[in-house]
């Protein structure tokens, strides 16, 4: 006998719903929005300068475009286009430069023709919008996680459950028996889901027209998330565009969806329908060398396809974590979490010199942008109010024969003339390493940023009595603790294995996409993965840009312009020294283990692992000559 309709019951339970008040990754009805701010910098820039919505523009860092804002991309300019090329297929694009720091200066400007020889990109403007951004989404938002300098995850679980029952008051009440496992009623019947304008990928199961309360919630997600884009437009005159889903995975490919200043919802039973329109390839985290393996592999790039293979297939191989990472990911199944962490770890300002800098007088200027840039990025975290501080200042450097190393000292004070005095005592050690010399890259890094009542013993050591901490555990820097590495080195199979013990791991092994903007960085459109800044190159180097030859990163699995290469790798390299000494520095602060009474004091001449040691320069290496 057919069951009354009256007695029908949701596929939901009251355990699903009440879920959502602690933002559980279990319940199928949780809320997850991505917004994403169309052509970012472009944007910013078309603002600053009081441009018409209509113009083509496009933001310029040296001879290549970073931000192309919608009007422009009709004539097909591309990110991918030199300004030169832009220029050609838009005779009327307005080119903007990014600002930029000039050596010697104390602030940061912006120049019509900045020298890449003596300027460095400045991000800070757009950090600064970004920064409102954020505040428009917190406000309107419990739960947002930044997941980069122009886009957010929005938890709306919470603010679901809240309307669900304040609109459906049958919801609050308990459930039958009191058992949470029992389902829910279903929504009642005829109900209609507006959806606030947003595009609706196909369904892939019809539901006779019942709607349940996924439906529900995403129709007051889609509400929710259309008003605080309106904020932002309204508040600071920007455009964005979102995706809302069930998990992050979806949101994020919902929000680039339609583009710009559109939204779109992926229903529950719209979701596997909606990925199988896209090659894994596409997804993220796939984008890079796990999907070309995946894809050599099984012979497709097509996501549907890969559906048809068991898990155990892919396990043979695949490694098992990255077999079952994967074959969840297909099925648009995500369970990270959206992680609404705020404080930043570290900050990190880099230059790679084309031509090579061979003077203490050049690397001592770099090393005044590069204070400059920090504090000022400081100055906006409250560091220097004195809210939290930096623990340590790592200088390291890559030399033009591909030796790099860096050195790491705990930071006393935290101003911007004792930094300077830290970083040029640092140099100091940099000078006197003929290895250094010709040098191809420098880069400052402040770390181990604390609040001051946090921490561990060895922290708390250090806080209490900063000098004696530095007395016990400062490197002199001529002192050769520093870890020296090969700079170029292959490692997909502990890129991998690493990318999966930490969740989420996009924004967490690989530099954080907001970490490489802040060091002339830049990101890939397609995967939104963070890389180093393509256009650090001469501009007589650039004019190969479009040739069309890529490569692909194996730590970031982006892939980037073949001529990016070195520049992109030197992030890497730079970052990994000085996370490397950090760790070093760490260990030495700590108080020593008992079974290892000689970690005390640092042997002089070791290392923190993993790299060759120096001795004495290399062939073709010359010891820098002072001036
Ligand atoms: N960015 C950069 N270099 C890149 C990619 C991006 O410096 N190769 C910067 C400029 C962008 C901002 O990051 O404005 C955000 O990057 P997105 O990938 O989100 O691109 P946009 O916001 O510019 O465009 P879209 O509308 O496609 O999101
Ligand atoms: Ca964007």
């Amino acid at each position: 006998m057919e069951e009354p309709t009256s007695e029908r019951k949701s596929r939901y339970t009251y355990r699903h719903l009440n879920q959502l008040l602690k933002y559980s990754v279990d319940t199928p009805l949780r809320v997850i929005a991505h917004i994403d701010l169309d052509a970012f910098y472009a944007q910013c820039e078309m603002k600053r300068l009081g441009v018409d919505e209509n113009t083509p523009l496009a933001v310029q860092q040296w001879q290549s475009l970073i931000a192309v804002n919608y009007p422009a991309r009709e004539f097909n300019v591309s990110r991918h286009s030199t300004a030169v090329d832009a220029l050609k297929a838009c005779p009327q694009l307005k080119l903007v430069h990014v600002a930029t720091w000039r050596a010697g200066d104390e602030h940061w400007d912006y120049r019509e023709n900045p020298d890449i020889v003596t300027c460095k990109a400045c991000l800070d403007p757009y950090r600064n919008e970004s920064k409102k951004i954020i505040s428009i989404f917190r406000a309107a938002c419990p739960r947002v996680e930044k997941a980069s300098i122009d886009e957010s995850f929005l938890d709306l679980s919470v603010m679901v459950h809240e309307r669900f029952l304040k609109w459906f008051p049958v919801l609050a009440l308990p459930p039958p028996y009191n058992d949470p496992s029992e389902n829910l009623p279903l929504p009642p019947k005829g109900l209609e889901v507006k959806w606030a304008g947003s595009h609706l990928p196909e369904l892939a199961e019809d539901c006779g027209g019942q709607l349940d309360w996924d439906d529900v919630g995403m129709g007051i997600a889609a509400e929710i998330v259309e008003e605080v884009r309106g904020s932002v437009r309204k508040d600071l005159g920007y455009t964005c565009s979102a995706g809302i889903a069930q998990n992050k995975l979806l949101a994020k490919l919902g929000s680039g969806y339609k583009k710009p200043n559109q939204q779109t919802v992926v229903r529950v039973r719209a979701a596997q329908r909606f990925l199988n329109s896209f090659k894994f390839t596409k997804l993220r985290n796939l984008g890079g060398k796990l999907g070309e393996r995946i894809s050599e592999e099984f012979g497709t790039e097509e996501l549907s396809a890969l559906l048809d293979t068991p898990l155990q297939k892919l396990q043979l191989k695949l490694d098992d974590d990255i077999a079952t990472w994967v074959y969840n990911v297909i099925r648009g199944i995500d369970r990270s979490e959206v992680n609404p962490r705020t404080l930043i770890k570290s900050m990190l300002s880099a230059k790679s010199f084309r031509p090579h800098i061979t003077t203490t007088d050049a690397a001592s200027k770099w090393l005044t942008i590069f204070i400059s840039d920090i504090c000022s990025r400081m100055e906006e975290e409250g560091v220097l109010e004195g809210k939290r501080r930096p623990k340590t200042m790592t200088l390291s450097y890559r030399s033009s024969s591909g030796a790099g190393k860096g050195r790491s000292v705990p930071i006393r004070e935290v101003t911007k003339t004792a930094l300077t005095a830290v970083a040029q005592n640092l140099l100091r050690g940099v000078v006197d390493d003929a290895r250094a010399w010709p040098c191809a890259m420098l880069s400052l890094a402040v770390s181990g940023f604390e609040e001051r009542e946090a921490g561990n013993v060895g922290i708390r050591g250090f806080l209490v009595s900063g000098d004696a901490a530095k007395d016990r555990t400062a490197p002199k820097p001529e002192s050769s603790n520093a870890v020296e590495r090969e700079p170029k080195r292959r490692r997909m199979g502990e890129d991998i294995g690493r990318f999966f013990t930490r969740e989420p791991a996009a924004y967490d092994e690989t530099p954080s996409r907001e970490d490489l903007l802040s060091e002339d960085a830049a990101v890939d459109p397609e995967t939104g993965d963070a890389f180093d800044n393509p256009p650090s190159s001469p501009p007589s180097a650039t004019a190969a840009t479009g040739d069309g030859r890529m490569f692909l990163c194996d730590r970031c699995k982006t892939s980037l312009p073949f001529e990016d290469q070195e520049e992109h790798q030197d992030w890497h390299f730079a970052k990994d020294l000085a996370q490397e000494d950090r760790a070093e520095a760490m260990r030495r602060i700590a108080p020593p283990a008992p079974s290892s009474p000689s970690s005390q004091k640092p042997k002089k001449g070791s290392g923190s692992g993993g790299g060759k040691k120096g001795s004495g320069p290399e062939k073709g290496q010359r010891k820098l000559s002072r001036k």
